[in-house]
């Protein structure tokens, strides 16, 4: 599909968890505006099916973002097939409803393999190749789970919570290679996952604490993510944009 807008003509982008929910919105945003987007995502068929639907400028690729060696296979199909990385969407995420009593150890590595470890995995592999460029824009999609410390999530909040510092510690680390590193928090958003869980029942309460009435949807997280993707947001990093119609006012 084209667009107006192509902030990512001859752009190379990774964005990962993409064969449905905000990570299939942000993949179909970066290929409208002239990416070439790999949608990395376990589910394989998922991301064959959305890259199938989106028309174009989509590759689809099986990948577990907490696997290592899965991780090395993405990079080296994506550095041979299109010979740099120049924008990297950490979005993938198992999102749990689990109240505390039921919170032990194994779930919570479990929630910590892919939402943590996979995305130091994938940051790890990506920015050695943006280090070589001189360019690179990594975009980690928190949560606004860790301002609110939303009840029934809590590995996940601390997962992303991890993740917002590593956003900021790798902000330093790469600022002199020229790569920004930033992150977006969503609110209760209506993805495939979301509906399909008993996170659903939440809408009418977020609502009643948004400063700006509705439910929110994967296409309303995605320009936030598209801006801190584009070569313009230079002189921004280590920051975190919360996209949630203002639940949570930080
Ligand atoms: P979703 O469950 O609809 O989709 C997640 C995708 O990630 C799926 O396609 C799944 O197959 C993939 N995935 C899961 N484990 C993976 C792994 N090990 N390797 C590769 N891919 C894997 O989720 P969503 O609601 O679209 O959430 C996307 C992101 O937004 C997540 O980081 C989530 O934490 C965050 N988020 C969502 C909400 C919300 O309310 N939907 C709110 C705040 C933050
Ligand atoms: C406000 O990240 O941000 C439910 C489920 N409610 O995953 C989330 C809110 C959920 C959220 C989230």
């Amino acid at each position: 599909m084209a667009n107006s807008i192509r902030r990512f003509e001859g752009r190379v982008a990774i964005v990962t968890g993409a064969a449905q929910g905000i990570g299939a919105a942000i993949a179909r945003r970066l290929a409208s505006e002239g990416a070439t987007v790999f949608a990395a995502d376990i589910n394989e068929a998922g991301a064959e099916a959305m890259a199938k639907a989106a028309g174009g400028g989509i590759v689809p690729v099986g990948c577990d973002v907490g696997e290592p060696d899965s991780v090395a296979a993405l990079h080296a199909r994506v550095l041979k097939e299109a010979g740099k990385i120049d924008v990297l969407v950490n979005n993938a995420a198992i999102v749990p409803f689990t109240p505390w009593d039921e919170v032990d150890f194994a779930h919570w590595r479990r929630i910590m393999r892919v939402n943590l470890d996979g995305v130091f995995l994938m940051c790890r592999a990506s920015s050695d190749a943006m280090r070589k460029a001189g360019y690179g824009r990594i975009v980690n999609i928190i949560s606004n789970t860790i301002l609110a410390g939303t009840p029934n999530m809590a590995a996940y909040v601390a997962a992303k919570g991890g993740v917002f510092g590593f956003t900021r510690a790798l902000a330093t680390e790469l600022g002199q290679y020229r790569i920004t590193v930033n992150g977006v928090s969503p609110g209760l958003t209506a993805s495939e996952g979301v509906m399909a869980s008993p996170h659903k029942e939440a809408f009418g309460f977020v609502e009643m604490l948004q400063a700006i009435k509705g439910h929110g949807r994967p296409e309303d997280i995605v320009p936030a993510v598209a801006f801190l993707a584009s070569e313009e947001a230079h002189w921004i990093t280590g920051q975190m944009i919360n996209a949630d119609a203002g639940m949570v006012r930080w």
